[in-house]
């Protein structure tokens, strides 16, 4: 038996440092909000055109029925500066057309939209996320629909954090491809892993069951709405059996970050895509974002159903400086229960930015071309950053307190491709020195380009020459 004296002693092991790891999420509190289950009616909320009803709620006994109106509370202790996500459930009811539509705002701004058809379980894994400014903020929901019938909602709260993260998968794991297009197979990107039976997510009956959202999608994380695994050849696959249709009951998305990259570096995401071959006939469009930033838009009509076949799609995308790439795809069809389906995403080495570039204004995707006749080639062009299409005098010497610079910008783009940029000093025209090299008559004095990177290179020239000439080189490997 335990002398009574060390158990006494024991307890007093805690100290109040110990306890503040007990809190989740460390020293911060959670914002705090009022009646967030409904379960005390609209307490706390103000409303217009709402009602509280009992019975098929998420949590509790009581949920919101937003109808076609709106719900308002000013939440406090926000963390300024931080990221906080907004989160709820919510389900469509019959009656709210194909979809059910509401936009959440904070203290007046649209920080996300919700379209879904999903009737019969709720959607709770997603949310959206806002920096506040201040410690309170105000959250609104509202409706976005006609008629009398809306989203059941429930579980409406804000938390301090950012939604979860994507599966982080290393570029060495990824299997390399023995054919033509090459590259590596991103994990899951056939999406002919077994779904299994993901726990918290619905499973409609229907053509094809089984809906996604969270973790539910093996290599990925659902980053909003559902997504459906069209499965058995039923969407005429190019890649085994399965595709994914990104949108599942409302337009979701799916999320997968590779680890492991070249900081900075070149690499080419691609996959095949085709429209959806139900839906009445309107185009079905799509993006996809490297590390956030959208990088390619999609659009499949009527005439690029799955029957008509698959089309390839090959976009450049920049690693991270810490040589992580997080690829999403995701639909941008806020109307219609199906979106775009996708199959057999891969990541290759090398990216073809100077063409992507050319693409985005219409010039000529040739090195050497000049399409507006300035003293720039097209690659130069896009090397320096400037308009292939407009007539540009390009970088010029600026005076600044007696010292004669040149500031050149230079593109992240074109140093993850692998272009090299020199400038070049003469003297006579013939003997061409490059500028940081001794007696050149100009020196580096910063460049914060670099692979990835927009940048901008600052030489000086040396004080004393009577005439010195320059020129930009380019060399692409
Ligand atoms: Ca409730
Ligand atoms: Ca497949
Ligand atoms: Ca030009
Ligand atoms: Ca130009």
């Amino acid at each position: 038996m335990t002398p009574p004296s060390i158990r006494k002693l024991s307890v007093s092991f805690y100290s109040p440092l110990f306890a503040a790891f007990l809190f989740p999420g460390g020293l911060f509190g959670a914002p705090v909000g009022l009646n967030p289950g409904f379960e005390e009616d609209l307490t706390g909320w103000t409303s217009a055109d709402v009602t509280v009803e009992t019975g098929f709620a998420f949590e509790g006994t009581k949920c919101l029925n937003l109808a076609n109106g709106f719900i308002e509370q000013t939440f406090s202790e926000l963390v300024v500066g931080q990221v906080h996500t907004v989160r709820l459930a919510y389900l469509a009811q019959a009656g709210t057309g194909d979809l059910a539509d509401a936009r959440v705002k904070i203290d007046g701004v649209q920080i996300g939209e919700i379209h879904n058809g999903q009737a019969d379980k709720y959607l709770s894994a997603n949310g959206f996320e806002f920096v506040p400014g201040a410690t309170t903020a105000v959250l609104r929901i509202e409706s976005l629909e006609s008629g009398s019938a809306g989203l059941l909602v429930d579980n409406v709260r804000i938390e301090v954090g950012g939604l979860p993260l994507p599966p982080e998968e290393s570029w060495a794991d990824l299997t390399p491809v023995a054919d033509a297009r090459g590259g590596r197979a991103l994990v899951n990107g056939g999406f002919e892993s077994p779904i299994g039976d993901p726990t918290g997510n619905p499973n409609i009956a229907g053509e094809f069951n089984e809906l996604l959202s969270g973790d539910a999608l093996p290599g990925w994380r659902v980053t909003r709405e559902n997504v459906d695994v069209i499965q058995f050849n039923q969407a005429n696959a190019p890649e085994e059996t399965n595709v994914l249709d990104v949108g599942g009951s409302g337009p979701g998305g799916i999320a997968q970050t590779i680890t492991g990259l070249i900081p900075g570096g070149a690499y080419t995401v691609s996959f095949l895509h085709a429209r959806h071959i139900g839906w009445y006939d309107g185009n079905m469009t799509g993006e996809v974002l490297a590390n956030r930033q959208v990088v390619t838009s999609l659009v499949r009509t009527i005439s690029q159903k799955w029957s008509d076949g698959y089309s390839l799609v090959e976009v450049p995308v920049l690693a991270g400086p810490d040589g992580k790439l997080t690829l999403e795809v995701r639909s941008t069809t806020p109307d219609l229960g199906s979106s775009i389906v996708f199959d057999d995403l891969r990541i290759s080495e090398g990216g073809d930015f100077f063409g992507k570039w050319a693409d985005e204004y219409g010039a000529t995707a040739s090195l050497a071309a000049n399409d507006d006749g300035d003293a720039f080639s097209n690659g130069m062009e896009f090397m320096l950053r400037l308009n292939p299409m407009i007539w540009d005098e390009g970088p010029v010497m600026v005076l600044e307190n007696g010292v004669r610079s040149l500031r050149v910008p230079v593109s992240g783009r074109a140093l993850a491709q692998g272009f090299v940029l020199r400038l070049e000093c003469s003297r006579d025209l013939s003997d061409w020195e490059v500028a940081g090299v001794s007696g050149s008559g100009a020196t580096l004095e910063s460049d914060s380009s670099a692979p990835g990177v927009d940048g901008e290179r600052v030489y000086r020239f040396q004080a004393g020459e009577n005439r010195l000439f320059w020129r930009h080189a380019l060399t692409s490997s």
